[in-house]
């Protein structure tokens, strides 16, 4: 077996577990533990009964579908504008066609909308109303703490546990997710430490560890965005000019089955190697999401019609790992046991570079 194989084995064996399970801890841990079993070796965990307090847990899932204007989020947000992105497919920052070109693919950002906040999750909660356009409250911009800041009450400013193992600075950022199960996020990673606390719904990951990242074939990508007309009700993608390549992973979880047998055989590294790690976390749980692990995430709804998260950015260490990491990345790998087709090899030799 080849050395970058071994590895993906070695990290499971030594480390995470060969069940492709995530650790569940019936009670928050103290920092110290916390540090030592989880932030210290880079190991996701989920942690149950961490938020029972929150008065989200019960406001904010009582509305149903239809109701939603009447909801207690609808009231406490009445005249607050947020960041809704828009897309046809529930697929932001994710790969489509090309326009011009659709056997190629680009980097396709949301169409963003300032929208009043009842009218936004209207559209969230009630997806049949206008099957044409998937909508997704989020904004990686901290908004929790500015866009929605009057629901401030109802939730911990912070993750105590997490902020004292992690120095004792606050969270970086603070974001809300309102969304549907219209909607999927691709593979990607981020340089933060993630506590996602999930209130409503669920939410389904796909984890894999930084030491796997030859198995998502980061590749450079065009920069693309929607533009949505409500007028026609039709969405354009249009390339960025002047072109602008984004890294982005390659790889799609769930093809879907007329393309499986392609996908497969495109990034084999990914479908033939170890197991990704999966899990659901459910409304009242939390998720640790280690810095620089590859997630691709889907939901469920809960009661009222829409999936409901915050999550809390923390300052990862820029530490040894991540100079190893930085290493294995830079290392060009194609695998001899799980060798491509040649009609692939091409496309996939190019170099990856950050994401
Ligand atoms: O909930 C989602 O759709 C994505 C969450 C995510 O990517 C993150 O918290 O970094």
């Amino acid at each position: 077996m080849e050395e970058v194989e071994r590895l993906w084995n070695e990290v499971r064996e030594l480390s995470l577990g060969n069940n492709s399970k995530v650790e569940r801890l019936q009670a928050p841990p103290t920092a110290l533990q916390f540090l030592r079993d989880f932030v210290n070796p880079n190991k996701p965990c989920i942690i149950s009964n961490a938020i029972n307090h929150w008065p989200a847990l019960s406001l904010w899932a009582q509305a149903q579908p239809n109701q939603a204007q009447h909801s207690y989020l609808s009231r406490s947000l009445s005249s607050s504008s947020v960041s809704l992105h828009l897309t046809p497919s529930g697929r932001a920052d994710a790969l489509a066609p090309l326009p011009s070109s659709p056997s190629s693919l680009c980097f396709a950002s949301a169409y963003v909308q300032r929208t009043p906040f009842p009218d936004a999750l209207r559209l969230i909660a009630s997806p049949d109303h206008n099957p044409a356009v998937v909508a997704y409250a989020q904004q990686q911009n901290d908004c929790f703490r500015s866009e929605y800041s009057a629901l401030a009450a109802d939730c911990d400013p912070h993750i105590d546990w997490a902020t004292e193992a992690f120095g004792g600075a606050l969270p970086e950022a603070v974001n809300l997710w309102i969304g549907n199960q219209r909607s999927h996020t691709s593979f990607h990673k981020d340089h933060y430490e993630n506590l996602y606390a999930v209130v409503s719904g669920e939410k389904h990951f796909i984890l894999l560890p930084p030491t796997d990242v030859h198995r998502l074939y980061i590749r450079q990508y065009p920069a693309a965005t929607y533009r949505y007309s409500s007028d026609t009700g039709e969405f354009d993608l249009e390339l960025e000019e002047p072109i602008r390549y984004v890294p982005w992973c390659s790889v799609d979880p769930f093809p879907p089955p007329e393309k499986l047998h392609e996908e497969v055989s495109k990034f084999p590294l990914y479908f033939n190697g170890p197991k990704p790690f999966e899990c659901t976390v459910k409304a009242g749980e939390i998720l640790y999401l280690p810095s620089m692990w590859f997630h691709h995430v889907r939901q469920s709804s809960g009661d009222g019609g829409c999936t409901i998260a915050v999550n809390y950015w923390y300052d990862m260490q820029f530490d040894i790992k991540y100079a190893y990491f930085n290493f294995l990345k830079s290392i060009h790998y194609r695998s001899p046991s799980l060798l491509l087709p040649e009609k692939f090899s091409e496309e996939t030799d190019s170099d990856p570079d950050c994401l």
